[in-house]
């Protein structure tokens, strides 16, 4: 059986072969992916921990995420199981200024799962595109995410940006680890959900599909 304290220890030391290798292996043991999940994310908030502690410095962080992603890729077809037409579309990236894309790659992955076209637009998005790309997609959800406290405040002008361009039927989702409902509901967005598998059950609800 797959050790999962391994496949945490090796993402956090930013080891990528032993972090795929063990990933591979929980998968062909039939361990359940949430849980396999778990493991790889326990790692980020060690990774956060001792950056915090000043323990570690950026270039480990971006080592540990490497392994973290590439990890998560083998996972993905366990975690998306799609094939039936699309309810919705959604838009979906990290706001500008955030280089910050683990956990909104997460979110982009489960919503596919729940059978939502998602369009990712990736990092560092600025509020424009995301109006530009909800418009031309007709989405009818834009996620944003943030993981930085001074770049959340960002979330606000993607908010009047969808509003300011009249796309009535476009509801938003925000989330990441600094933002919090009573952030969500300041800004004016539809929804918050703390994590992926919460912004499933947000994006049916917003969605109107729930
Ligand atoms: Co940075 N970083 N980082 N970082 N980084 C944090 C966020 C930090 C908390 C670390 C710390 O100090 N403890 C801190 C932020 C402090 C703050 O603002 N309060 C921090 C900092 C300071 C920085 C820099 C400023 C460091 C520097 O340069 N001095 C810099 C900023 C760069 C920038 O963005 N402009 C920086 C850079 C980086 C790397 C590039 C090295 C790398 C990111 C690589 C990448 O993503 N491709 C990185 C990493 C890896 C982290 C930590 C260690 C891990 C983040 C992560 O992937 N977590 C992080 C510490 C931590 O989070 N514990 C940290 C795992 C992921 C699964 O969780 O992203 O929270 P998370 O997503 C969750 C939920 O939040 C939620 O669902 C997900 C899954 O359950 N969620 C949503 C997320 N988006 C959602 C959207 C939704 C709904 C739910 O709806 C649309």
């Amino acid at each position: 059986m797959a050790d999962l304290q391994a496949l945490t220890d090796a993402i956090e030391r930013g080891d990528r072969a032993a972090a795929t290798e063990i990933t591979r292996t929980a998968i062909a043991d039939r361990m359940d992916p949430e849980t396999i999940l778990a493991a790889m994310t326990a790692a980020m908030d060690n990774v956060g921990g001792k950056f915090q502690r000043n323990e570690i410095y950026v270039p480990e962080m971006l080592i540990s995420a490497r392994a973290m992603k590439e990890s998560v890729a083998i996972l993905e077809p366990l975690l998306v199981d799609s094939g039936i037409k699309p309810q919705f579309t959604a838009v979906i990236g990290t706001v500008r200024g955030d280089l910050h894309d683990i956990g909104k790659n997460l979110v982009a992955m489960m919503w596919k799962g729940a059978n939502i076209e998602v369009i990712d637009l990736g990092a560092n998005v600025a509020p424009e595109e995301f109006v530009a790309k909800a418009r031309e997609h007709g989405a009818r959800l834009v996620g944003v995410s943030a993981l930085l406290t001074t770049t959340m405040v960002g979330m606000k002008e993607v908010v009047d940006g969808i509003r300011a361009a009249g796309l009535a039927d476009c509801r938003i989702v925000v989330g990441g680890a600094p933002v919090t409902a009573e952030f969500a509901a300041q800004i004016g967005a539809d929804g918050y959900a703390p994590d992926a598998a919460s912004a499933v059950e947000m994006a049916r609800h917003v969605g109107g599909v729930a």
